[in-house]
């Protein structure tokens, strides 16, 4: 499009590239994941690979893609930890003129625009996920449920945007009550801290939904130290089909887990070789996600991480 051609940087055709991934932490299996996927095309492509890691600060993170731009990397691949905090990010690369891509975590779409600021975003999509959570949930409960919402890091797209996919779910069926939603950072420990408080407070929950398969392993941990059965007197359900997740559907504890897939590695890198050789990259690439439950968990188990 003319968008393309007259606002976003250019990528020239080269044998290699400097690249770099701005992650945003390296706290749980699902990030780990993603950082090997990366490292593991770069060096089967023989690029060179800049990385960074924000440690969970989204100020760490702009700072790390400036030092992206200073270092002169020929494309940018951000994993952005906020929707607000990383516009600078992703505008100071476009002025500087280094083509940016958005891998798993998009930014505010009022302030930053694929197509026209940044080359693309390539992820899951996250309401859809939240949406299939729901829909799950609605069924293992026959539609009635009292649900303890643990959210992920509060102001990311996968937290917004799963909330909204599981709340347009069970608009419909008014047995479907979430009686506390708070935020677990996406994290096992916040999530075992967040639910014992909210657990405290709502004795009467039958359910939950976490937004990651981290944050309903410390759920079920703190379920487990109230007296309480995950399976069998409450239903939960997540997202992301790590291991240790599959292991507790295995072990008939988590219901189901949506799956959000990590290796971002062949894609991100296959965009960035079809930019420079001209072709056009649609401004949203969507990664397939299928869905574990305990009909598949088990054989699934020997692909995860
Ligand atoms: O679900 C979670 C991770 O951004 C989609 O971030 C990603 C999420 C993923 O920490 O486990």
């Amino acid at each position: 499009s003319a968008a393309r051609a007259d606002d976003l940087p250019k990528l020239a055709e080269k044998p290699t590239y400097k690249v770099g991934f701005a992650q945003t932490e390296s706290n749980n299996p699902w990030r780990l994941a993603q950082t090997q996927s990366m490292k593991d095309e770069a060096a089967k492509r023989g690029w060179q690979l800049v990385y960074t890691d924000a440690n969970s600060s989204a100020a760490k993170q702009v700072a790390d893609v400036d030092s992206m731009i200073a270092q002169h990397v020929d494309v940018i691949f951000l994993s952005p930890r906020e929707e607000k905090p990383l516009i600078p990010a992703v505008m100071k690369a476009k002025k500087a003129g280094i083509p940016l891509f958005l891998i798993d975590r998009s930014v505010d779409a009022n302030l930053a625009k694929p197509g026209r600021d940044y080359v693309s975003f390539i992820g899951s999509d996250f309401v859809e996920e939240g949406r299939r959570a729901g829909e799950w949930l609605i069924k293992a409960t026959n539609g009635n449920a009292k649900i303890i919402e643990l959210q992920g890091t509060s102001g990311s797209s996968p937290a917004n945007d799963r909330k909204k996919g599981f709340m347009e779910a069970i608009a419909k069926t008014p047995g479907m009550q979430i009686v506390a939603s708070q935020d677990g950072d996406f994290t096992r420990d916040k999530g075992r801290q967040v639910m014992e408080t909210l657990l405290q407070a709502h004795p009467e929950a039958t359910a939950v939904f976490a937004h990651n398969d981290e944050m309903v392993l410390g759920a079920i941990t703190a379920l487990e130290a109230a007296g309480r059965h995950p399976g069998k007197d409450i239903t939960l359900v997540s997202i992301d089909g790590e291991k240790d997740g599959l292991q507790a559907i295995v072990d008939g504890k988590l219901g189901a887990t949506v799956e959000c897939n990590p290796r971002f590695g062949p894609g991100a890198f296959q965009a960035a070789a079809d930019y420079a050789g001209g072709k056009k990259i649609p401004p949203i690439v969507v990664n397939k996600d299928h869905f574990y439950d305990k009909s598949n968990a088990s054989e699934s188990l020997a692909g995860s991480y």
